[in-house]
């Protein structure tokens, strides 16, 4: 009811009476002015006047459903859109979900996540209203060797939006970090559910740096926000939206695979490439220079001997980021 109430509210863009509000939504005058005082302690700034109605004047700057769909022009990553207030991980939540059996493109986003996951077990840092943590689920017809170039798209398309969101020269750490400079700004967590030979679902999990200004000790020497580099407060809302925009675009674009332009773009927006790695094939640790991407999503490292070596998973260290 009360998102009902918000997108009148937001559509209309004028006073709108009270009792035309209760007319559209088939509920009492009372259960309307109800709902106006729940948005109010949501944030929203809404002016009433006698014989006029309701007027929404602005929508709050904290997550929510609302101000999100205002931005968002997907048909399938985000259509189905949930807002939550404090979860343990988005991503596991949105993997009970999957196994509920929610729809392909199904978004969860939260204002707080408590237990946020890296990659491996790792932490991932966040505190209450500012940042991005949010996840996305998709039913590809893919195997799951296949799997591979979805977290390099996924970072791609971060990549590209928030470049063309906040103007900063934003690169992409390949496989899943968007780093500015050293420091890391965005963190991309895939996890899927699989039988065999068939992908049952994905779920991408994407963590945006926007509005902190210090970190936790262990990682502040290698963590940054859009705040700290750019000195402006983004409206998360929109941002966010944007990032879903450029995500489907990816996506159902390259329908889950890298062209060759792709590659390409992907290449010209890696500072992993033309840099010295370091990664490990069981229990051999092997350099060489990266010296592009290919269709698969892998990293091609170039060897002392000449020869190439297709890296598709694990750690890769590279020499002068973190
Ligand atoms: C990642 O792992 O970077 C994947 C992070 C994915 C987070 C999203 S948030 C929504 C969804 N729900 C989840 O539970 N997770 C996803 P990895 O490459 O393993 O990097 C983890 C490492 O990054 C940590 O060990 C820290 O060193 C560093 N780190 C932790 N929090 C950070 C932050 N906020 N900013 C920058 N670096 C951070």
């Amino acid at each position: 009811m009360k998102n009902q109430l918000l997108s009148i509210l937001i559509e209309t863009e004028d006073y709108v009476s009270g009792q035309a509000l209760a007319e559209q939504l088939g509920v009492s005058r009372q259960a309307v002015w109800k709902t106006i005082k729940a948005l109010r302690e949501d944030g929203c700034v809404i002016n009433s006047v006698n014989n006029k109605g309701y007027k929404l004047l602005s929508l709050p700057d904290s997550l929510n459903e609302a101000a999100i769909r205002k931005h968002l022009h997907t048909a399938v990553i985000g259509k189905e859109l949930v807002v939550l207030d404090s979860v343990g991980s988005t991503n596991d939540y949105l993997k009970r979900m999957g196994d509920d059996d929610c729809p392909n493109g199904t978004v969860v986003v939260t204002r707080e996540q408590t237990k946020g996951k890296g990659r491996m077990g790792r932490e991932w840092s966040s505190k209450r209203d500012e940042n991005i943590a949010f996840s996305f689920l998709l039913r590809p017809s893919i195997t799951p060797q296949e799997v591979g170039v979805v977290t390099p798209l996924a970072g791609l398309a971060v990549c590209k939006a928030l470049r063309a969101f906040t103007g900063l020269d934003l690169k992409i750490k390949w496989p899943n970090d968007v780093i500015l400079g050293k420091k890391k700004l965005v963190g991309i967590l895939t996890e899927m559910s699989a039988e065999f030979d068939a992908v049952e679902y994905l779920v991408i999990g994407v963590g945006i740096n926007v509005d902190q200004v210090e970190f936790p000790e262990n990682i502040a020497h290698k963590a940054t926000s859009v705040l700290l580099e750019t000195g402006r407060h983004y409206d998360k809302n929109e941002l966010l939206a944007c990032v879903i925009n450029h995500l489907e675009e990816e996506f159902t674009v390259n329908r889950l695979e890298f062209s060759a332009a792709t590659a390409r773009e992907y290449s010209s927006l890696c500072a992993t490439i033309s840099r010295s790695v370091t990664f490990h094939r069981g229990t051999r640790s092997i350099s060489g220079v990266a010296v592009g991407v290919n269709l698969r999503g892998e990293l091609r490292v170039m060897l002392s001997d000449g020869s190439i070596c297709n890296v598709n998973s694990g750690e890769v260290t590279v020499q002068g980021i973190y």
